[in-house]
């Protein structure tokens, strides 16, 4: 295989420019060290997890891969300020933040010799952090799955890239080397790949978990919480309809934010994804087997799209400066 460097692989020393996404309770040492062996950068996502468990997880990876990974902590987790110090004792090789503003936490890591970047679903923040001294920041569009912004991914993609002069890459809908192509003609730097992963041989999620996201169709992406203020973007099942009957119910936030409480565990783990939380980008609809990590990144990059438009296309960002 061919090396394609850019911006972004120079920054996280990858082969591609591809990020995994830090899926919480799916994304483990077991996928992110699959993605760092297969040339991206695996993450590991503490999502709601005690700092223990997240410890364990970084000590794990180090014995299966001697490649770069990353952190991804979820800052609205009661566990954040703990895990952030950890990823500093830890000298973890990056660290990838969402759900909020990290901006107290860069300093730290930055003199910890990390590579950071935030997940932004607005310009306003991409630039906010851009003065803070992160690396990169990766858009989010709302075709992503699991707690989401407004902005689509064609959109705010390219309104990023105008804002800031930092590498951006592309996340929310992108699942396929036609998607991999379009985020780098909207001028990111690099891509990050969630769903798709889930379909992974390496991915510990429950089978059954698996297999709805396999079955599904476009009408099946929901987004469920609006009125809480946390937008969730889940498949469509008995606890999507429970929610969303709950949005026009008195104290509706409080109600659907305690019927969310366990619920992707409860898909995740338990394999119940008809009342547990199946979180999914919108992309679910494309996608139609499992496959090793090595064949999903080989069919993001290496593929007749690059040969056709050159790889050149993968340092359009860099082009355009
Ligand atoms: O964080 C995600 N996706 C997630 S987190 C998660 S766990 C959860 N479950 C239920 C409710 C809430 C969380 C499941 N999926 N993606 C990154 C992301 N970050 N998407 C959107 C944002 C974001 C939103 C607002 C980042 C920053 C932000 O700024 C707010 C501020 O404070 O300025």
């Amino acid at each position: 295989m061919q090396s394609k460097f850019n911006s972004l692989t120079r920054i996280l020393k990858t082969k591609y420019p591809l990020i995994q996404g830090g899926m919480a309770w799916i994304s483990d040492a077991c996928l992110a060290a699959s993605v760092s062996n297969a040339g991206g950068l695996g993450v590991i996502a503490a999502g709601n997890a005690p700092t223990s468990w997240v410890k364990e997880q970084i000590r794990l990876i180090r014995t299966k891969t001697d490649r770069p990974f990353g952190l991804n902590i979820m800052l609205l987790s009661p566990y954040a300020d703990e895990i952030a110090a950890l990823a500093s004792e830890e000298k973890v090789p990056v660290v990838i933040t969402g759900a909020g503003n990290p901006g107290k936490y860069i300093k730290a890591w930055k003199e910890n010799g990390i590579i950071t970047a935030p997940v932004v679903a607005s310009s306003a923040l991409a630039i906010m952090m851009e003065k803070t001294g992160v690396d990169f920041v990766i858009a989010e569009g709302c075709e992503a799955g699991g707690h989401i912004g407004e902005m689509t991914s064609m959109v705010l993609t390219p309104d990023i890239v105008r804002s800031v002069s930092i590498p951006v890459v592309a996340a929310g809908g992108i699942c396929d080397a036609n998607s991999v192509a379009a985020a780098f003609c909207l001028g990111a730097s690099g891509v990050q790949v969630g769903t798709r992963f889930i379909l992974s041989t390496d991915c510990n999620a429950h089978i059954n978990y698996k297999e709805k996201i396999i079955k599904s169709k476009d009408i099946d992406s929901r987004v469920t919480g609006r009125v809480t203020g946390h937008p969730v973007r889940i498949l469509r099942n008995n606890l999507s309809r429970k929610m969303s009957a709950l949005e026009f119910e008195e104290n509706a936030a409080e109600k659907i934010e305690k019927l969310g409480e366990g619920s992707l565990r409860k898909a995740v783990v338990d394999g119940d994804v008809r009342e547990g939380s199946v979180m999914s980008g919108q992309c679910a609809c494309l996608l139609d087997k499992v496959q090793t990590t090595e064949e999903i990144i080989k069919e993001l990059f290496d593929t007749d799209i690059f040969r056709t438009m050159g790889s050149g296309i993968l340092n359009l960002a860099e082009t355009y400066q």
